[in-house]
């Protein structure tokens, strides 16, 4: 029994890490899945090699671009989950440019996204959404400053969502992992493979498809049952401060 037949769920970031785990976990249970991103040659593989799977090429910067590509898509769901860093440091040092990108994509493309989708669920009175937010939505740490503040506005926005949604029948979750090896790293610091590895040095972090079981779980609820807060931890993680390295 696949626990998502025939429901047509977005994915945004669905390219790589998290999103695409989340696509091919969907796609497992049944779903239609909708993945949307910038890169077309991976969306292209993609959707090459998952079943009843469609792609947008999407730039969630772009509000004009989200209301012609999204608002037209019959959906049960969406996973908005394109996000990235970009840097450490302080905020005296910091880089308007990288702090521009972060909330560009983070905060204002979530809007975006979450604008273009949602009158079609509330017209329809039901309705899915899963926001991946971050441990770094709930702590800060050194040199996370404006990445932390995005996913603060994230987990402000779940909140919002929940008491503009009341009585509508669409379910809002947040999913907040902890450090997950995905891409990400390497975005922040812009290629340096090995200032990214040593982030999971001689640590267990969490894999994409952790991730993606956690969207499922949520997703696969009967429909009186909203999963609110799902916070995920690699257990070599004690904060976003504390990381256990085993020698
Ligand atoms: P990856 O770098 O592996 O994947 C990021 C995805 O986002 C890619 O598919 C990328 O696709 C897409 N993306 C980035 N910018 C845009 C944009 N402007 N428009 C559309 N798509 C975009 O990172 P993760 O999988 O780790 O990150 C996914 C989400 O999870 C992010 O929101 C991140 O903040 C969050 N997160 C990650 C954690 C981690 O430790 N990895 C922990 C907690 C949360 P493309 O380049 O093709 O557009
Ligand atoms: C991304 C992971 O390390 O910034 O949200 O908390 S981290």
């Amino acid at each position: 029994m696949q626990r998502l037949h025939e429901r047509r769920i977005l994915v945004t970031g669905a390219t790589a890490g998290i999103g695409e785990a989340t696509a091919r976990a969907l796609t497992a249970e049944g779903a239609r899945v909708v993945l949307a991103a910038r890169r077309k040659e991976r969306l292209d593989a993609l959707t090459n090699e998952l079943a009843n799977s469609t792609a947008v090429e999407l730039d969630v910067r772009d509000a004009a671009a989200c209301e012609r590509v999204l608002a037209k898509l019959d959906l049960d769901g969406a996973v908005l989950n394109a996000g990235l860093g970009r840097g450490m440091g302080s905020i005296q040092d910091g880089n308007v440019d990288e702090w521009n990108e972060m909330l560009d994509t983070n905060v204002k493309g979530l809007l975006h996204t979450l604008h273009a989708v949602l009158p079609p669920m509330v017209a329809r009175g039901r309705g899915d959404l899963v926001l991946l937010g971050s441990v770094a939505g709930r702590q800060v740490y050194p040199g996370g400053n404006v990445y932390c503040a995005t996913k603060h506005a994230v987990r402000a926005i779940y909140e919002s969502l929940r008491l503009d949604l009341a009585g509508k029948r669409i379910r809002v979750t947040t999913v907040d992992p902890g450090m997950v090896l995905t891409d990400f790293s390497v975005v922040r610091f812009r290629g340096d493979q090995e200032r990214a590895a040593k982030v999971y040095e001689n640590m267990t972090p969490l894999a994409p498809s952790d991730v993606a079981d956690a969207i499922v779980f949520a997703l696969t609820r009967p429909p009186h049952v909203n999963v609110g807060e799902i916070v995920l931890w690699p257990t070599d993680q004690a904060s976003t401060t504390i990381v256990t390295r085993r020698k």
